[in-house]
């Protein structure tokens, strides 16, 4: 398989800064060569820059860095586009507003090539936010309702070619929403499993029957992973800690399940802070956890194949 890297060094979506060297740390801890040790060509795109800012009349003004975000977005969409041309794109974030640049990209190729794009959203928080809802203003709590075709944008960020239906995404893990997000999302579609159900049911089952969906529809499926999907013990390089995450074995188990399915076409790796790590350790987790994505196991195993 052809993977490519592309960095996406955006921070302006989040509420502190460092998120920007995040490309950076996952080059030091080896992202490239953990990709190439399981036999995929791997090239190294380099980082993207930002475009020209737009010219926008902020609708509230507690928004923070609307225009940067908005150039972020038009920018990432095209270049998420040209990095998925006959390759699985690994984009190396970069706060995860860049989401709302990667998704519509992979939304058009998949779109291109006649296939259902699928998103699979790893995170504590479920990103639901329009310009009208976002208290903080930080507009990293924004990308899912833009990318499934919200209104509430008033036209900053860019016209959407090809939303997301709704119904083909699914979060897991999510434990802090905000009131507005959760009426939003009462109703719109989008499968919600938080930790509770986790909790419950088990991690395996949850993404497993997600899985079936994508498979039985021949989708296309994009996997955005936030770090704060995690728990805070063992990935402290992130901004926005919340308590009870994942943990290694739950976060391993989806990437060998994901692995498994063949489904995924594009992975966003989102929300490092490398100046809040600690030696590096998140960063390093991130690689591992990609490394199961593709295909690292511990031993060889009979493949496991969809009913449908
Ligand atoms: B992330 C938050 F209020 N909902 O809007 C907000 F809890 O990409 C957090 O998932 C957003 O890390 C988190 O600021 C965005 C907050
Ligand atoms: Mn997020
Ligand atoms: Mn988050
Ligand atoms: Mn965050």
């Amino acid at each position: 398989m052809k993977v490519r890297l592309l960095g996406i060094p955006i921070e302006d979506g989040a509420g502190r800064m460092g998120c920007e060297m995040g490309p950076s740390a996952y080059r030091t801890a080896g992202i490239a060569q953990a990709i190439a040790e399981l036999g995929h060509d791997v090239e190294d795109l380099g980082n993207v820059a930002r475009g020209p800012l737009p010219a926008i009349t902020l609708p509230h003004p507690h928004l923070r860095r609307l225009p940067e975000i908005a150039a972020w977005i038009a920018t990432v969409t095209d270049a998420a586009h040209r990095a998925s041309d006959g390759a699985l794109p690994v984009f190396l974030g970069g706060d995860h507003a860049l989401a709302a640049g990667t998704v519509p990209g992979i939304a058009r190729r998949a779109a291109e090539d006649g296939r259902p794009l699928f998103v699979l959203w790893l995170d504590a928080h479920t990103d639901f936010h329009t310009l009208d809802t976002t208290r903080s203003g930080n507009l990293h709590g924004t990308p899912v309702a833009y990318f499934t075709g919200a209104s509430g944008f008033h036209g900053c960020y860019p016209p959407l070619s090809h939303p997301v239906p709704p119904g083909n995404v699914a979060m897991v893990g999510i434990r802090s929403v905000d009131p507005a997000e959760r009426r939003a999302l009462g109703g719109s579609g989008v499968t919600v499993h938080d930790m509770r159900a986790l909790d419950e049911h088990g991690v395996g089952a949850l993404v497993w029957r997600f899985l079936e969906r994508v498979a039985a529809a021949d989708g296309r499926l994009h996997v955005s992973l936030d770090v704060d999907f995690l728990d805070p013990s063992i990935a402290p390089g992130v901004g926005t800690t919340v308590p009870g995450g994942a943990t290694f074995r739950e976060a391993h188990l989806i990437m060998e399940m994901l692995n498994d399915s063949g489904l995924v076409s594009s992975i966003d790796l989102v929300e490092l802070n490398p100046f809040l790590d600690e030696r590096g350790r998140t960063a390093t987790l991130m690689v591992d956890l990609l490394a199961s994505l593709m295909g690292r196991t511990v031993m060889d195993r009979p493949t496991r194949s969809f009913a449908a």
